[in-house]
């Protein structure tokens, strides 16, 4: 398998960590997203959406989407809760991580790290969003150890991936002190800290 990714992109991280962490092998092909390398002609005929992380299976099938190609890549492992129930809370997380904290926590730290904006000057809805995100993840921390009961799975793959590098956004850990300690947990777990 191929997995075409920028280091920098928390994204393309969940595929290494879910990668490493079921010892499948690979070759990172590394991907800068700052000088356009997901928008070439050659990159565009693999992922029409021009963005990375994507991956090419040994057949030569491509995949994309960070949350499909992990799910993709974690079928049958403990990394998926067994019982359906718990399999729909997993993709209820991975679902709002998309839509409802890498918008604003991940956006923020684009602009602030790698566009170099200061925090001051973030749109306040990214900030507000991000924070209540942030929050939201807190009340479900402070009751499990992970965000889907007792073991690591791909919920926490995805939502460690941008929150373990939430204060490059200006936003801080010390506020949230149960998603601090999941972070760690999750970092122990995946053997990435
Ligand atoms: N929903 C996609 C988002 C992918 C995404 O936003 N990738 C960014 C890097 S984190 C990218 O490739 N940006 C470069 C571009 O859009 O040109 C996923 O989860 O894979």
């Amino acid at each position: 398998m191929k997995i075409y990714g920028d280091s920098i992109s928390g994204n393309c991280l969940k595929v290494k960590w879910t990668a490493d962490f079921l010892g499948r092998s690979y070759d990172w092909i590394e991907t800068d997203i700052m000088q356009g390398e997901s928008r070439t002609p050659a990159y565009l005929a693999m992922n029409p959406a021009g963005q990375v992380p994507t991956v090419i299976l040994d057949d030569g099938r491509p995949l994309s989407q960070s949350n499909a190609i992990i799910t993709y890549l974690a079928e049958g492992s403990a990394l998926i809760p067994a019982d359906a129930y718990d399999r729909g809370r997993m993709l209820e997380w991975m679902y709002w991580e998309q839509y409802s904290h890498e918008p604003y926590v991940a956006v923020a730290r684009f602009q602030v790290r790698y566009l170099g904006k200061p925090v001051e000057e973030l749109e306040p809805r990214i900030v507000e969003r991000g924070g209540a995100a942030l929050q939201r993840m807190e009340l479900a921390l402070a009751a499990s150890p992970f965000l889907v009961g007792g073991a690591v799975s791909l919920a926490d793959v995805a939502l460690v991936a941008y929150t373990r590098v939430s204060h490059e956004g200006g936003f801080s850990l010390d506020l949230y002190p149960a998603v601090k300690a999941w972070v760690a947990r999750v970092e122990a777990a995946l053997n990435i800290a």
